[in-house]
């Protein structure tokens, strides 16, 4: 059996495959490719495994979620896009499994339109990293090494 122990799953939810295309005020330049680069490249530093995926559907991120925990995975990093906000399949997933889960979003949802305010996963989330761009990312996987998760 494979040791999953190192292993971080970061799943990203829809419309985030065209990240880097459109309104960089909101949400930076950089790809979801160059952001699964950094993640690679710190993983490697800290003796993580990188585990990115996108979907646009919403329960195909349960799937991942409850993969995650059967892989035996340490941790999930997670930004649901705009399922943050409407999804408690989300919300029930996250509490439903023991696989902590992290919550990043690029931009910050609260400084944004009042429908963006509420987070269902965010109920279950270990941690909630808002609007630190690709760098939220960074940081959700530095809380994991650090044992903060
Ligand atoms: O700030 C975030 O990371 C969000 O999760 C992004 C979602 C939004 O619905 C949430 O409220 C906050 C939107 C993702 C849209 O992704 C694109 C970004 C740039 C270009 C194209 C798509």
């Amino acid at each position: 059996m494979t040791d999953a122990s190192n292993l971080i799953y970061v799943l990203n939810g829809p419309n985030l495959n065209l990240l880097g295309t459109r309104e960089p005020e909101i949400y930076g330049s950089d790809t979801l490719d160059d952001i699964a680069g950094m993640l690679e490249d710190r993983g490697r530093e800290l003796g993580l495994e990188i585990d990115l995926r996108q979907t646009n559907h919403e329960g195909m991120l349960v799937d991942w979620m409850h993969e995650a925990q059967a892989e035996g995975a340490r941790a999930i990093i997670i930004n649901p896009g705009a399922y943050t906000h409407t999804s408690i399949a989300l919300l029930d997933a996250a509490q439903a499994i023991k696989t902590p889960v992290i919550e990043v979003h690029l931009s910050n949802p609260l400084k944004r339109e009042k429908f963006r305010h509420i987070s269902y996963i965010g109920m279950a989330a270990a941690k909630s990293i808002l609007g630190h761009g690709a760098k939220g990312y960074l940081m959700a996987l530095e809380a994991v090494a650090a044992g903060e998760i």
